[in-house]
């Protein structure tokens, strides 16, 4: 309750921030884009994990408020990239949007006035829902395809750990499929997990969609996932999350 109380507090006490974890691509690792995460640093616990706070805020519904604080911050970085490097700024900038935020009546309106007020290109913005959070409420479809048609781009995060549902990948605009790290994990053995990696890189194909292997720690499953046909990779073999001024020094640009 106490944490609760003071979380509230952490946006005008300042006490919130972003790190941003490179989204590379295969081979090579070259930077394609990156995933915002938020940080709270209590100013007595430290560090607080958002594994923690981010339910809390779910339960209490501060997460709208805090949905906002991120969306804006990351989109502020965003563009900030944009004007300094253009071509070369990271292409995509994901964004995690819970599924209470999805259900606020007013959120992509509030969204597309973000979009206005700052200039960013709305194609770098990348909206990250979750399987249960779009299946959740018809509001919620109807959500992402407001997002969608305001130019961004939608992924399906976590995918294969909530209610998977194939016809999601029909009836919502996915343009990303974000593969869990649970699925990741046994990619090199022979795994059933193996089995639907190897998979889903079909039906994405099939479907123009984009796939990303989350959680990749090991040389040999980023070996494994681009023998695959897997094009994208985010996760501790490759970069962890990082403040964005470090992500400036990924850029492929002349200084
Ligand atoms: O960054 P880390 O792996 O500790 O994140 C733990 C969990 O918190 C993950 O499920 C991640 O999706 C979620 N998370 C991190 N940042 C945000 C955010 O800005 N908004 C929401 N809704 N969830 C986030
Ligand atoms: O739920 P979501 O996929 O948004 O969660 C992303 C979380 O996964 C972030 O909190 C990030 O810190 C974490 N993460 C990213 N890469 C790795 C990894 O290689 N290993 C582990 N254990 N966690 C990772
Ligand atoms: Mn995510
Ligand atoms: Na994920």
């Amino acid at each position: 309750a106490r944490l609760a109380a003071d979380l509230r507090q952490a946006i005008a006490r300042d006490e919130l921030f972003l790190l941003y974890q490179p989204i590379v691509e295969l081979p090579h690792g070259r930077l394609a884009g990156v995933e915002a995460l938020i940080r709270w640093r209590h100013p007595t616990h430290g560090l607080v994990s958002p594994g923690v706070f981010i339910p809390l805020a779910e339960r209490n519904g501060y997460i709208v408020e805090l949905g906002r604080w991120v969306l804006r911050e990351a989109v502020r970085q965003a563009r900030e990239w944009e004007l300094a490097y253009g071509d070369a700024a990271p292409e995509k900038v994901s964004v995690n949007i819970s599924a209470r935020q999805l259900r606020e009546p007013g959120f992509p309106a509030e969204v597309a006035e973000l979009l206005r007020t700052s200039g960013l290109t709305p194609h770098r913005l990348v909206a990250e829902v979750t399987e249960t959070a779009v299946l959740g409420t018809g509001e919620s479809l109807d959500a992402v395809r407001a997002l969608h048609a305001l130019g961004l781009r939608i992924a399906l995060d976590d995918f294969g750990t909530g209610q998977s549902s194939l016809s999601l990948l029909v009836d919502c605009p996915v343009k990303v499929l974000k593969v869990d790290k649970s699925f990741v994990d046994g990619v090199t053995g022979a795994s059933a997990q193996a089995v639907i990696v190897d998979g889903l890189i079909g039906i994405t194909e099939g479907l123009k969609i984009e796939a990303v292997a989350e959680g990749v720690e090991t040389a040999d499953q980023a070996y494994r996932l681009h023998k695959m046909g897997y094009r994208f990779a985010q996760g501790f073999h490759f970069a962890r999350p990082m403040p964005g001024a470090d992500i400036a020094l990924l850029l492929d640009v002349v200084p």
